[in-house]
């Protein structure tokens, strides 16, 4: 029988962003509940466990802030965390703060309905429960809905098959095994080097060659993390000042590629390779700008390629030719080196595509690939996936899908006009993908945090962004990339990774200004809103 349970506010996932915003709504007084899909708490990293899952922001920055006590005390192993590492880390939090008794697990949001008449919004889910709420706060991620490409024959594969984003929690051994991983992006070229570790023979399918820089990944030094530690609040706050895209520990440097010379160039590119990871795009503060110096980082980490790969025949077909940090830059730990293991073949999509999948393996320009397991490393339906699948209906009962159809329109990433009290941290139109998560996490809940005191203080109920807001706001968005080389790809920045998706860049480009915008809102009594 159906029960509706009344809160204050329902939040929906348990990962970063829904553990943080419990604890603070926890903290205004309010009831909340929160709604997770999976058994456990943890989100992104719940779910995408497979061998080698790393994060490539490093650890003392990729972890919350907003408790002094809860940043001394918890100590990180290596540079870059593990996956298992920073689950254990959300655990922690959730035992800490005791989070757990307000979530309830294994239970799907399937639909959202506001109720102008009562100024709530009814929660129903995949079990017996339903809830109705003021406050509904999406903090569904926004890598959390795992595309599965359409290829025909998939279902007929008489062998074991995988989603990188949904790796089975027992793990698996693919030890004496034929393995087939299609995708060449973060998730397969992290998982490539382990798999190729275990399996007899391992054929990787690629259709796109992508950029990767070795992540140099290292365990902790003491050292840096007691100096960290010693002014964590500090540091932070001067990341947090500092960060002109990524909230990482080293800044940007400002000059031209195109100014330096040849042999100063190197020296910079070869430096920034040598800190690793995303850190090789801070290079230089027009790489992402300029095409002409995007290409000369482009044709650096082409000859190191070149440089690795013994087979130079392996290695074109390596090399990719796009714009570098136009999808989002790939670190590994020895993806390159992998493809001079005898036992491993780089089958090249380009030309053609995966004909089928047959019972027995994949079949592709007339060859038949024998495979006892298939790994499926082809990313996610990003930022607005999610939101997608629930039926989100707002004040006139149109839907969000309806309302997005034409790619996400929302005021800040906050709010979208006509759905009075719903939230999404990160939404698109927001900073989120294009920062360290934690940090715009942190900076929306703090935001909506203070939003709901705020109206409760002055008795008011509702808050709504309005159309004009919005509609400013998402050109705004759109100038903002527009004057950059994100737009000159497919990236699942765009979209483009989901067939009939609209083509619209949805991260929000510039996170000192975003916050700054953030706070004008508030301290101009919620411009852009309407409050009642
Ligand atoms: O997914 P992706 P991901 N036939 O979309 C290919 C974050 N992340 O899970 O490029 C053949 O990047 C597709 O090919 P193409 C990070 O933000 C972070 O790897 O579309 N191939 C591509 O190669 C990352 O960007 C970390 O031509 C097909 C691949 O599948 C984001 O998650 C680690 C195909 C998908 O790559 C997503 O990464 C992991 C088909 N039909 C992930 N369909 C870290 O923190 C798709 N592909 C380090």
């Amino acid at each position: 029988m159906t029960q509706t349970q009344r809160v204050d506010a329902v939040v929906v996932g348990a990962g970063f962003a829904g553990l943080y915003m419990l604890h603070r709504l926890r903290g205004l007084g309010l009831s909340v509940r929160v709604l997770e899909a999976g058994s456990d708490v943890g989100g992104t990293w719940f779910w995408n466990r497979y061998p080698g899952a790393r994060c490539d922001v490093e650890s003392l920055e990729y972890s919350y802030q907003f408790d002094e006590d809860l940043q001394q005390e918890w100590s990180w192993t290596e540079r870059y965390a593990s996956q298992p590492e920073i689950l254990d880390y959300i655990r922690h939090v959730a035992e800490r703060f005791d989070l757990r008794r307000d979530i309830r697990f294994d239970t799907r949001v399937t639909a959202a309905h506001f109720d102008a008449t009562t100024v709530e919004w009814h929660i129903q889910t995949d079990s017996s429960a339903e809830f109705s709420t003021r406050w509904c706060i999406m903090a569904t991620g926004c890598l959390s809905v795992p595309t599965w490409p359409a290829l025909e024959g998939a279902d007929s594969f008489t062998g074991s098959t995988f989603h990188t984003g949904r790796w089975p929690h027992e793990g698996v051994d693919f030890s004496g095994q034929r393995v087939g991983v299609i995708g060449t992006g973060s998730s397969a070229i992290q998982s490539i080097p382990i798999i190729a570790g275990q399996a007899r023979e391992l054929y990787v399918f690629q259709r796109t060659p992508n950029f990767s820089v070795p992540a140099r990944n290292e365990p902790m030094d003491p050292e840096l993390e007691a100096r960290i530690k010693a002014g964590y609040a500090d540091f932070r706050a001067r990341n947090g000042q500092m960060q002109s895209a990524f909230g990482v520990r080293h800044p940007r440097c400002e000059g031209s590629a195109l100014e330096a010379s040849e042999a100063e160039r190197q020296r910079q590119f070869e430096h920034h390779w040598q800190l690793g990871g995303l850190l090789f795009l801070r290079a230089y503060g027009d790489l992402l700008v300029n095409t002409e110096a995007n290409e000369l980082a482009q044709a650096f980490i082409r000859d190191k390629i070149r440089s690795v790969v013994e087979d130079p025949e392996v290695a074109e077909k390596l090399l990719p030719d796009s714009v570098v940090g136009c999808k989002r830059l790939c670190a590994d730990s020895g993806y390159f080196e992998t493809f001079n293991q005898p036992h491993v073949t780089l089958v090249d999509l380009r030309r053609e595509p995966i004909e089928r999948i047959t019972p027995a393996g994949i079949r592709h320009a007339g060859s038949e690939y024998e495979l006892d397991s298939l790994v499926f490393a082809t990313g996610f339906d990003a930022m607005t996936g999610a939101l997608a699948r629930i039926d989100i209906r707002g004040r006139d009962g149109t839907t969000l899908r309806e309302r997005w159809e034409d790619g996400p329109r929302t005021y800040l990433g906050l709010q979208v006009a006509g759905f009075p009290n719903l939230f999404t941290i990160t939404g698109p139109g927001s900073p989120s993908v294009l920062t360290n998560m934690l940090y715009s996490i942190e900076q929306h809940v703090d935001w909506i945090a203070g939003c709901v005191a705020d109206l409760s203080a002055r008795g008011l109920t509702t808050i709504e962004a309005t159309g004009k807001a919005e509609a400013d706001w998402v050109a705004h968005v759109n100038a903002m990339a527009s004057h950059t080389l994100f737009t000159h790809c497919n990236s699942w920045y765009l979209g483009a990774n989901v067939p009939g998706k609209p083509r619209v860049f949805m991260p929000y480009l510039g996170f000192p200004e975003y916050v700054a915008r953030c706070n004008e809102v508030r301290a101009r009594n919620y411009e852009g809103f309407v409050l009642s």
